[in-house]
């Protein structure tokens, strides 16, 4: 993955750097236990599996952690609640934002691209968001700040990329959920030509993929997905660059009362990644399934390996960790 220094590495490093392996352990840790679930067409065990490790292995990190985006609400969820207090709470006192299955019906199909995701922010770091659909507009660095815009039409977005890249449309790919609710959006795209990457799942790495252009081919991500996992998108982001820009789709009463619950108070904001997540803020993600980002978890008679990928803002460094494990 390349670098891409941004004035973002300059705020103070407020995290502990040695906690960036400690995150590599928590994910190893629920990936290695969502990998016993993969292929056996049972969601739910596999995510089950995924958060009770992530849990165990968080209550170990010396952090006073947080979650503030987590498995869902307290009563809809045993574990890693939003609110929940996890760590040994002995350390800083953090805000973490997890994903413990991303594709948890790539899993339990054993398909590509399943990962287990955490992020971690200095305390108020991270936007606190509710589990809604949230518009999102991603491309990399290098391009002027006005390149793209969420509120101009798609078609639009894509003939200015292009003309900043240099290129024909036709040359422009990007990347987006396979969902019926994209019908007009997609329809959009294909009037201009630009190739399209249709994708059942998993737009956290989609996202990391289109800032990623020289390596995935990919140039931009558009669509709507889930607000938590583009919370965790853009902590990446913050840590490898690119552009990210989002809208909370607050279409309905009962979800505008449930953001204004979480602090937004303007529901139609339009946010940037610094706005989604800012100050000092540390991403890992490990692979579950084989994926265009991260190897699977390999099983094999005595031991288990595992890949991850672990970055950290303030020096925007990029580990990829192999490891193998003694069963
Ligand atoms: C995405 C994607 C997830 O949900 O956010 C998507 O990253 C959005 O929701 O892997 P819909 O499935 O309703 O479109 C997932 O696909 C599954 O959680």
């Amino acid at each position: 993955m390349r670098l891409s220094k941004t004035d973002d590495a300059r705020h103070p490093a407020s995290l502990d750097r040695s906690l960036v392996l400690e995150l590599v352990r928590v994910t190893e840790r629920a990936a290695i236990a969502a990998a016993g679930w993969r292929g056996k067409g049972d969601e739910k065990a596999a995510d089950a599996a995924a958060v009770e490790a992530m849990r165990e292995e968080l209550g170990r990190v010396h952090i006073s952690g947080r979650i503030v985006i987590g498995e869902g609400e307290r009563d809809e969820a045993p574990m890693l609640f939003i609110g929940e207090t996890v760590g040994a709470g002995d350390g800083p006192e953090v805000d973490i934002a997890v994903d413990p299955l991303e594709g948890t019906t790539l899993c339990a199909k054993n398909q590509p691209d399943s990962i287990c995701v955490l992020a971690m922010a200095e305390r108020g770091g991270l936007l606190n968001a509710p589990d809604v659909y949230m518009q999102k507009l991603a491309i990399g660095a290098g391009y002027a700040p006005d390149t793209v815009d969420i509120d101009a039409s798609a078609r639009d977005n894509i003939r200015a990329l292009a003309a900043a890249k240099g290129v024909p449309v036709a040359e422009i790919t990007v990347c987006m959920l396979d969902r019926p609710r994209h019908a007009p959006l997609l329809e959009d795209l294909r009037s201009t030509g630009c190739a399209i990457k249709l994708i059942s799942d998993g737009d956290i790495a989609g996202i990391i993929h289109a800032v990623n252009t020289e390596e995935t081919g990919i140039d931009i991500y558009l669509g709507s997905g889930g607000a938590p996992e583009g919370v965790l998108a853009a902590a990446a982001l913050r840590c490898i660059g690119g552009q990210m820009q989002a809208r909370l789709i607050l279409d309905t009463d009962e979800k505008r009362a449930r953001a204004r619950r979480m602090g937004i108070e303007d529901p139609s904001r339009k946010y940037s990644v610094q706005e989604l997540a800012s100050g000092d803020v540390l991403f890992a993600a490990t692979g579950v399934t084989d994926g265009s980002l991260l190897s699977g978890v390999r099983l094999s008679r005595n031991t288990i390996k595992t890949s991850t990928v672990v970055m950290r803002s303030w020096s925007q460094t990029v580990r990829w960790i192999a490891a193998d494990h003694q069963r």
